[in-house]
Parts: structure tokens; C-alpha cells; sequence
């Protein structure tokens, strides 16, 4: 399988992250690159290829174009306004304040524009979120081209962002980026799956009321799990798009078993409904000693979660999303990879 990656998504460098009550150094660093790289090269999987570069356009075919402003000159407004450290929101409109404006200062900007607080923007986040996009772009494209499999070595992640708001590590969706230049490829119906640990709030919001994109999530149980307010099963979709958003929340615990289960039901559920290319959103926190995730998947059960992507038939594109178990990250993203591999060349 051929992997897309630029040294440039290490441009972005966090030094702080809000966590249980402390800011510590970020989950979600640069370092995760380097090792599935590391173990892409040594296991063979297949060659390593640069992004070709797409501009703006295919992400303000997703995001608002506020948003991308914001996200465009917000490390140098935060500079410019004096302050010390990263730019982490502290204030958001809030349900007591309906209908308020959006103000000019920076700090009542950032609330805005932020779901969460955990997510620290600093110099370069825009240029790495930037590069992201266009990995994925690129494996997208190589898909369509070639109708082989591709995967998109991505980060910052995406599946957390919506039309208008960052979190969760997540500035630009990649995922509903790369789906949405499908469709204007010509396809008319893709799937997104999304698998990492935590409900892909952005991309269920961003293809809501579509039905020709079908999202799939499986997840932590949002009454227990970030992002907490929403995924729960009962997101069906709206207007046209009812049935065509697909959660299967899970609690705390939940085993390969339990997991593959909902899997098998996930992709009926695609297949029942035509999609013509598949989407994984792969985050590999579903791993049994990830530090913020609570499922129990192990390194040897990621392997069988390919093979069963594989036996949809369909032209796939993987995108990587979180995975903080920082040492075993490049042994579970390729487990998974090369099920798949391994799996369509039985086939031919
Ligand atoms: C892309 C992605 O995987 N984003 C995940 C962002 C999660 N950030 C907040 C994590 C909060 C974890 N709290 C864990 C408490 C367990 N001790
Ligand atoms: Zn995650």
C-alpha cells in the first residue's frame, strides 16, 4: 500500500495541552509520525510518497470560511495581543448568552471558534493542519486514480472538527475533506468509517443531513467518553440524510468481541447502502494501553480489523486520526494496514 507523508505535519509542536487539571506535554505529537513511519519502512508495507499540494479550496468546501481565517491568523493575533503562552480558549458563548456576536479580540475569538480546551494552537498550526489535508488529498487521489489502496499518514488528525469549530487535536477534517472531493470526482455516495476511539463529532455534523456521504462512527460511549455530547445511537441523521449517520457507542471495557461485532453491523450497513469508496478515519486508540482511551483492542486483534475492511471490495482510502500509545502506534497502524494488504492479495 502506498503511504502519503511530509515531514513538514511535525511543523506544528504543541507545549502545552490542558489535562486533568494540569498542562502537560501534548498527547498528540509530533513523535507518533516518526514511529509509524519507522514501521511502515520496516515492515515493507510499501513505498513512502510526498503530497501534491491542493490550496484552500477543497477545505472551504467543508469549513466555513471564517473559520479558516481565523485558524489562518490566529497564532500572530495572539502574539499581538501580548499574551505568554499557547492560545488556549477560557471563554465560549454559552447557553445562557443566546445570540451572541462574534467579538474582534483575539481571546473572545478563540472561544468562538474552539469546542474544546484541551487544544493548544501555536506557531505553525495552520501550516501542519495545511499539510494534513493535502496527505489526505492525496491519497485520495491516488485511490481514484490507480483504484488501489492508499494511506494518508495525517496529522494533525481531523474527525473531531467541524464546519466551524477545532478540538480534539483537530483543525481541518481530512476525512470529510477527502469525501467531499470524491464526490465531486464523480462518485455519488461515499462512507466514512470512522474507528478511532472517540465519536467523530465534526464529520457526523459536517455530512448530517446528507445521505451522500453515510457516516459510520464506533466509540466510547459518550455518557462516559470525549466528546461527551455526542455519538450517542439515537444521531441518526437528518432531512434526507436520516439513516445515513451510523453511532455504535460503547462503554469503557469494551473488548475485539464486542468491537468487530459492531464492526460486521457497521459495514452492512454500508454495503447496503451502494457507498462506491471507503473512508477509514483510523485512529488506533482503541488499543488496550492508550492513556485517554479505555477499550481493550490489542496489537493483534488490528490485523483481522483490515481484513475485514478488505472484504467490502471497496477502493479505500486511510486516513490516520489519534493512537497515543506512543510506542506501539506504528505496530497497530501497520497491523491494520497490512490485514487489509494481505487480504485483497488472496483475493486476486
Ligand atoms: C483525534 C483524537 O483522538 N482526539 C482525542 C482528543 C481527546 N482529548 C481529551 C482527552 C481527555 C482525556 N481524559 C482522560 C481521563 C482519563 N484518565
Ligand atoms: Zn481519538
Amino acid at each position: 500500500m502506498l503511504t502519503f507523508h511530509s515531514e513538514s505535519t511535525k511543523l506544528r509542536r504543541a507545549k502545552t495541552e490542558l489535562n486533568e487539571g494540569l498542562l502537560m506535554a501534548p498527547f498528540e505529537c509530533p513523535e507518533r509520525v516518526d514511529l509509524v513511519l519507522e514501521r511502515i519502512r520496516a515492515s515493507g508495507l510499501g513505498p513512502v510518497q510526498a503530497p501534491a499540494r491542493f490550496g484552500l479550496d477543497p477545505v472551504l468546501a467543508v469549513h466555513d470560511r471564517d473559520y479558516v481565517e481565523f485558524l489562518a491568523s490566529c497564532w500572530e493575533e495572539w502574539k499581538a495581543a501580548g499574551m505568554a503562552g499557547e492560545a488556549i480558549p477560557n471563554i465560549w458563548p454559552s447557553r445562557s448568552m443566546p445570540g451572541v456576536r462574534i467579538p474582534e479580540h483575539i481571546e473572545g475569538r478563540l472561544g468562538h471558534y474552539a469546542q474544546t480546551g484541551e487544544t493548544s494552537i501555536c506557531a505553525n498550526t495552520f501550516e501542519a493542519a495545511e499539510v494534513s489535508k493535502d496527505i489526505a488529498l492525496s491519497a485520495l487521489g491516488h485511490t481514484l486514480e490507480s483504484g488501489e489502496p492508499s494511506f494518508g499518514l495525517c496529522r494533525p488528525p481531523g474527525h473531531h472538527a467541524s464546519s466551524n469549530q477545532f478540538g480534539g487535536y483537530c483543525f481541518f477534517n481530512n476525512a470529510a475533506i477527502a469525501a467531499e472531493q470524491a464526490l465531486r470526482h464523480g462518485h455519488s455516495r461515499v462512507a466514512v468509517l470512522d474507528i478511532d476511539f472517540h465519536h467523530g463529532n465534526g464529520t457526523q455534523e459536517i455530512f448530517y443531513a446528507r445521505d451522500d456521504v453515510i457516516v459510520v462512527s464506533l466509540h466510547g460511549d459518550p455518557l462516559h467518553c470525549f466528546p461527551y455530547y455526542l455519538g450517542h445511537a439515537d444521531e441518526t441523521g437528518s432531512g434526507r440524510g436520516e439513516g445515513f449517520n451510523v453511532n455504535y457507542p460503547m462503554p469503557p471495557g469494551t473488548d475485539y468481541a464486542r468491537w468487530s461485532a459492531a464492526l460486521d453491523e457497521g459495514l452492512a450497513r454500508i454495503r447496503q447502502v451502494g457507498a462506491e469508496l471507503l473512508v477509514v478515519s483510523l485512529g488506533v486508540d482503541t488499543f488496550e494501553h492508550d492513556p485517554i482511551s479505555s477499550f481493550k483492542l490489542r496489537s493483534d486483534d488490528y490485523p483481522d480489523v483490515g481484513r475485514r475492511l478488505a472484504a467490502l471490495g471497496l477502493p479505500t482510502v486511510f486516513l490516520l486520526e489519534g493512537g497515543y500509545a506512543v510506542e506501539e502506534i506504528g505496530i497497530n497502524v501497520v497491523n491494520v494496514l497490512s490485514g487489509f494488504d494481505a487480504a485483497l492479495a488472496r483475493v486476486e
